[in-house]
């Protein structure tokens, strides 16, 4: 492929409700959309940043200068372009994983388009639908959350994730298992608010039967993760600390983590996500799909992603409207609490022309 140029788009998408994690709260989804035009086609990748650099060190304002000033020049200089070439010729440019990820999905969707191809035959999906999983973010009473949980498995979400910090963690899980039971799929997420003197606290989850504790401590506290696993029962799962497959093995070695949630920005795009899939299968380690609130495009590869064998949990890829009342894509729709996986060529969903200029704040044209 030819590569004409690339758009870098930034639209402002409000929540349907606002989401608090232990390091914000959104009320407000900010993204980048980066498009790719080549002589014949063109291809989406939407860039999963967060406004601020809380969540990672990674923001948005950050990711459109390194691909306006470094990612976009080094892919203009390759004589002729597919998905395999992204990575490499970005390589000299450290980390910016999810700026990179968004350019290479972009290319992904357009290689694939013109060969006629979905992201999820191209990635080898076996599923033709995915079981949806919902984030429930801190909210300011038992009760509440007890609505919002209520509301979401009236809705057939098949399992429920809630966000935890200090201060917000037995209460909540004690509270949805003496209303909900059981046998409802529960985890929790603490996006790295705890350290290792808290694991008499985080044992304390332990009566309640959860899947999994996502990412108790500080990103690069491995080791920690390992203490920790040693002293909990409930399964230890990593999201901020998996930025390739290289650091998933790393983590399997040393007992860090027994499940791996994927996020392809965060691992620097769909290539690698599959390379941490194929390694974790290997380890018979069970791996499942996050989510950064994403549009219906990001979603969409998300969902394909998901599809795999090795993802054997349900993954943060929940229903359009669990985020946004109108999303710039045919929405995803939860049908007996599964989403399907698109079949139409690339990404098989396109933004709607109408719902992205309403949502659009800027655009910017870098020609090759
Ligand atoms: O840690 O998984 C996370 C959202 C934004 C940033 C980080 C995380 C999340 C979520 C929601 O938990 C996932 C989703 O529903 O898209
Ligand atoms: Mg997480």
């Amino acid at each position: 492929m030819k590569l004409v140029g690339v758009e870098l788009r930034r639209i402002a998408m409000p929540l349907v409700a606002p989401f608090r994690t232990s390091f914000a709260t959104m009320t407000t989804r900010e993204i980048l959309l980066v498009r790719v035009e080549t002589e014949d086609h063109e291809g989406y990748g939407e860039c999963v940043t967060m406004a601020d650099p809380l969540y990672s060190s990674e923001y948005t304002a950050a990711a459109a200068d390194v691909l306006r000033s470094y990612l976009v020049p080094a892919l203009a200089a390759l004589p002729d372009l597919d998905p395999w070439a992204v990575a490499p010729a970005l390589a000299a440019f450290k980390g910016h994983r999810m700026a990179k990820a968004a350019l290479e999905t972009a290319v992904l969707d357009a290689w694939l388009r013109s060969h006629d191809l979905s992201m999820g035959q191209w990635l080898g999906a076996t599923a033709e639908r995915v079981p949806a999983g919902v984030s429930v973010g801190i909210m300011d009473s038992v009760p509440a959350l007890l609505d919002a949980v209520d509301g979401y498995l009236s809705e057939g979400y098949l399992r429920i994730k809630l966000k935890i910090e200090p201060g917000w963690d037995v209460a909540p899980v004690r509270a949805v298992r003496e209303r909900f039971g059981d046998d409802v799929p529960l985890q929790v997420d603490a996006n790295t608010a705890y350290t290792l003197a808290d694991a008499a606290q985080l044992a304390r989850l332990d009566p309640y039967g959860l899947l999994l504790i996502e990412q108790p401590l500080d990103e690069e506290d491995i080791r920690g993760h390992a203490e920790l696993a040693r002293q909990v029962r409930t399964p230890i799962c990593l999201d901020e600390s998996i930025v390739s497959a290289r650091s998933a093995a790393d983590a399997l070695a040393m007992g860090a983590c027994s499940v791996v949630n994927i996020k392809p920005g965060r691992v620097g795009g769909y290539l690698e996500a599959r390379r941490i899939h194929d390694v974790c299968a290997a380890n018979g380690v069970p791996v499942w799909c996050g989510g950064m609130l994403e549009t219906g495009l990001g979603r969409a590869a998300n969902v394909a992603l998901a599809a795999l064998p090795g993802f054997t949990l349900p993954g943060d890829t929940s229903a359009s409207g669990r985020y946004y009342r109108t999303d710039i894509t045919e929405p995803f729709v939860l049908r007996d609490g599964h989403l399907d996986v698109p079949r139409g060529p690339g990404l098989g969903i396109s933004p709607a022309p109408g719902q992205l200029a309403e949502v659009t704040r800027s655009t910017e044209w870098i020609g090759r």
